[in-house]
C-alpha cells in the first residue's frame, strides 16, 4: 500500500475513532436493553416470524461527517444461527439519506445462503469483508425518517456508504434469532427473551461453517456451498 493510500485511510478512520460503534451496549445499560425487548418490536417480529424470538445484539453507530460506511455483508454469516437465522430491526435515530450513508439493501438477496466474502474496499469500508453481489441484482439505497425500523433477515445482502454530508448519521440495530434456534455463536451470549430474562436452552454454533461461491454449470449460476466461513470474527 502506497504513502497516499494509507494517508488517506488514516483519515477516513478519525471520525470513526472519536465516535466508535457502541458494541452490545444491553449488556451494562438499560436504555439500550428496553429498546432490545421493546413490546412494538416483539410485536412485529412475533408477526412477522411467527413465534417470539430471542434478543442477541444491540449496536448503535453515530456515523459522523466524513465516516467510513460498512461493506456488503450478510448478518447470518457472523450469527450462524441454526436452524433458522437472525432478524435485525435497524432504527434510524436521524433522518438519513443517500448523502449521510443510509442503508443500502441488495432486494432478491433475502432467500440466499451465506456467500464466501472477499476484501472489501477500505476507502470506502471500516470493515474488512465484503461478500458479491449476484449478478442481476442491484443494490437499493433506503432513505428513511427519524425513528423508522426497518426489519431485515439474516441472508438479505446490506451495507453502507461513507456520509459525505455535514450530519450524523445516527442508528440503533437490534439483532434477534428466531424463537426455534438451537443454536448461535459464542459471541452473542447471553440470550435474552423478550421480557429481559436470560435462556440456557440455546447452544454456541461450533466454529467454522460453509459459505457458497459461484458457479457455472452448463451455462447455469449456481450456488456451491464448498468455501469455508473460517476464523469466526468476533463481531459484525
Ligand atoms: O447501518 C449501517 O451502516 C450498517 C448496519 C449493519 O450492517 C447491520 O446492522 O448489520
Amino acid at each position: 500500500m502506497d504513502g497516499l493510500k494509507v494517508g488517506l485511510i488514516q483519515q477516513a478512520t478519525i471520525p470513526l475513532k472519536q465516535y466508535p460503534r457502541l458494541m452490545q451496549p444491553h449488556r451494562g445499560d438499560d436504555v439500550s436493553m428496553q429498546f432490545m425487548i421493546d413490546a412494538r418490536i416483539n410485536t412485529w417480529l412475533t408477526g412477522l416470524l411467527g413465534r417470539e424470538p430471542f434478543g442477541v445484539q444491540t449496536m448503535v453507530y453515530f456515523k459522523p461527517p466524513g465516516a467510513r460506511g460498512q461493506s456488503m455483508h450478510q448478518d447470518q454469516r457472523f450469527l450462524q444461527v441454526h436452524p433458522g437465522t437472525c432478524v435485525a430491526a435497524w432504527m434510524a435515530l436521524d433522518d438519513c439519506d443517500d448523502e449521510n450513508g443510509c442503508l443500502t439493501v441488495v432486494p432478491g438477496t433475502q432467500d440466499l445462503p451465506v456467500l464466501c466474502a472477499m476484501e472489501a474496499d477500505m476507502q470506502t469500508s471500516f470493515s474488512t469483508e465484503a461478500v458479491p453481489i449476484p449478478e442481476g441484482l442491484e443494490p437499493t439505497s433506503l432513505p428513511m425518517k427519524g425513528g423508522d425500523v426497518l426489519f431485515f433477515n439474516g441472508s438479505l445482502i446490506h451495507g453502507s456508504p461513507p456520509n459525505r454530508s455535514n450530519r450524523f448519521r445516527r442508528i440503533v440495530v437490534g439483532h434477534y434469532i428466531v424463537g426455534e434456534a438451537e443454536t448461535v455463536s459464542r459471541y452473542y451470549f447471553p440470550v435474552y427473551r423478550m421480557d429481559g430474562t436470560t435462556t440456557d436452552d440455546i447452544r454456541p454454533t461450533p466454529d467454522g461453517g460453509k459459505c457458497g461461491t459461484f458457479a457455472d454449470r452448463n451455462g447455469e449460476v449456481v450456488i456451491e456451498m464448498t468455501g469455508k466461513i473460517g476464523e469466526l470474527m468476533s463481531a459484525h
